[in-house]
């Protein structure tokens, strides 16, 4: 099938605790959704939230990569099942969680170029992984191995400048070099290192299928001016670096047609062609088709925050990555690892596990909760560098629990987005007159925690029709990456609503919320000096 109007495009994404698939039709309309949700869906991998961690190693995530696999085999069942007609889908694309490394072992491609669609997927790549558990995003185990990369260039600030990040623990390239200095033989035996993006992709070509420059550059490896990997990066990490990793791609490359295993096994037609898969960061910034000052919010299992940039910045603290849509623009983004489960856990604990009751406790507390504060970081979080539970009250005494529970659930909510807007600030953000604070994600569908973020940043926020933004953008990048030649990203996405407003921020919202932010920069600093000199 080409790109006529009874076209469909399959848009996918890989995160960390289920994969999702949508079916648009030629006006970007949703034909079907689904998901596989690892826990449940999969049992037997006994993956929690999607990953595996183990109490003697706090700080290692890793996901088992025939999981993956086998999602997909399950959601295309699904998506069969639902009625999509596959023969009619043009091009597939999609996103999956950032930085997590797959390693594909020796002959492995062969296996992929050889697939008999009598059998399961899964089937048949058993044997094909040197690493069976790929480190995910959530990994915190590498800070060894980060501090050799920020030496080799000059320190954080050259890193920085090179890749768009200084080094980052769950970045794959300090998990690359981990798995070469820990577990030398497999690596050794790795025929190639994809994304979980690349990977996804992979599937798909039946071949291995390249890193496209967006996903790419949260690697640490990837110069992002240049679009190439940087040699003495890739030496420190690993022998034969360059072979492994594959030469890098635009993102809204066309990597191939669809592998035969799927226009035998589910009826694709063999003129599908599949376009680079890329980040899910990458993925909601298409779907969500950010204007010139706008800030989108994503709030999932980690809380993102990103916008635009015509030009790459150097900042120590956040990310710049090359922009999936123009290979000459960049997007900036930071990233904050405790999110949806750290808010399940105060709805659980203080809610009774319903979101409904979690509402109305936050709507029963004032703006500024009192003069309280808190921070709770079930993980190490990545902004700032702090874990555990950090509870303040008014005369700024830190204490071990609040007196009521609806403190508690506003102290939560407030702490997450008051980090937010600091951390924004400090990357250079200004909060303007015509900001728009565009939100997406799991949370995005509940009003009560939107209307703090509204106050927080001061400003009006909107959500996309569609809360799965980074599903969406994939695809609407494989329509995008089709008919490039013909038409560019806005026109193609022309057809489609303008975000929703849904709430405003109240008058007295700044003059709180300014000053907590303030005040959560000094507490930062002092849980931090206490954590040093503990
Ligand atoms: C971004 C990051 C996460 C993952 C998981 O840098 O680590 O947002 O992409 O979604």
């Amino acid at each position: 099938m080409s790109a006529t109007s009874n076209a469909t495009y399959l848009g996918l994404d890989l995160s960390t605790q289920q994969l999702k698939a949508v079916v648009v039709d030629n006006d970007l309309a949703v034909l079907c959704e689904a998901s596989v949700q690892f826990d449940n869906d999969l049992p037997e991998f006994r993956t929690y939230g999607g990953v595996i961690q183990k109490k003697e190693e706090p700080h290692v995530a890793v996901a088992p990569t025939l999981m993956w696999v086998k999602a997909l085999e399950m959601i295309l069942d699904k998506l069969r099942v639902c009625g999509v007609d596959f023969s009619k889908v043009a091009a597939i694309s999609g996103c999956a969680q950032q930085h997590g490394t797959v390693y594909w072992g020796k002959g492995s491609r062969n296996h992929l170029q050889q697939l008999n669609p009598g059998k399961f997927l899964h089937e048949q790549l058993v044997t094909s992984f040197s690493v069976t558990s790929s480190p995910v995003w959530m990994d915190s185990s590498t800070t060894k191995e980060c501090n050799i990369l920020e030496e080799i260039v000059g320190g954080p600030q050259k890193l920085a400048e090179i890749t768009g990040s200084r080094a980052y623990e769950r970045f794959s390239g300090p998990q690359i070099a981990k798995i070469a200095r820990r577990r030398s033989e497999a690596y050794s035996n790795t025929e190639r290192i994809s994304l979980i993006s690349s990977f996804l992709a992979s599937l798909f070509i039946g071949d291995f299928a390249p890193i496209d420059y967006s996903d790419g550059s949260g690697m640490n490896l990837l110069n992002i001016h240049t679009k190439d990997w940087d040699d003495v990066l890739l030496e420190t990490c690993g022998p034969n670096l360059r072979e492994k990793l594959g030469k890098p791609v635009p993102s809204y490359s066309d990597v191939g047609p669809i592998s035969s295993y799927f226009v035998e096994r589910f009826c694709f037609d063999e003129s599908c062609r599949i376009i680079a898969f890329t980040g899910d960061n990458a993925g909601s910034l298409i779907g969500m088709r950010l204007k010139e000052g706008d800030i989108a919010c994503s709030l999932g299992t980690s809380d993102t925050l990103f916008l635009s940039l015509n030009k790459p910045k150097t900042v120590l603290e956040g990310h710049v990555f090359c922009n999936p849509l123009d290979d000459k623009a960049y997007m900036a983004l930071l990233c904050f690892k405790n999110g949806s489960l750290t808010r399940e856990r105060i709805r659980d604990s203080a809610a009774q596990g319903s979101w409904q009751i979690f509402n109305e406790l936050l709507d029963s507390t004032p703006r500024g909760n009192f003069g309280n504060l808190g921070l709770y970081f079930d993980a190490q979080e990545i902004l700032p560098f702090v874990i555990g539970d950090h509870r303040f009250n008014k005369a700024n005494d830190k204490i071990s629990r609040y007196s009521s529970k609806e403190v508690e659930v506003r102290a939560l909510i407030e702490g997450q987005f008051v980090a937010k807007r600091a951390h924004a600030e400090d990357f250079g953000f200004v909060i303007g007159p015509n900001t728009r604070i565009i939100a997406t994600g799991g949370a995005s569908a509940n009003k009560a925690i939107l209307q703090v973020l509204s106050d927080v940043f001061n400003s009006p926020v909107y959500i996309s029709e569609m809360a799965n933004s980074a599903m969406i953008g994939a695809a609407y990048q494989a329509k995008h990456a089709l008919l490039r030649n013909e038409s560019n990203f806005d026109e193609i996405t022309r057809c489609l609503p303008e975000p929703a407003l849904v709430c405003r921020p109240y008058d007295d919202a700044e003059s709180i919320y300014k000053l907590m932010v303030t005040r959560y920069r000094k507490i930062v600093e002092e849980i931090k000096k206490k954590t040093s000199t503990n």
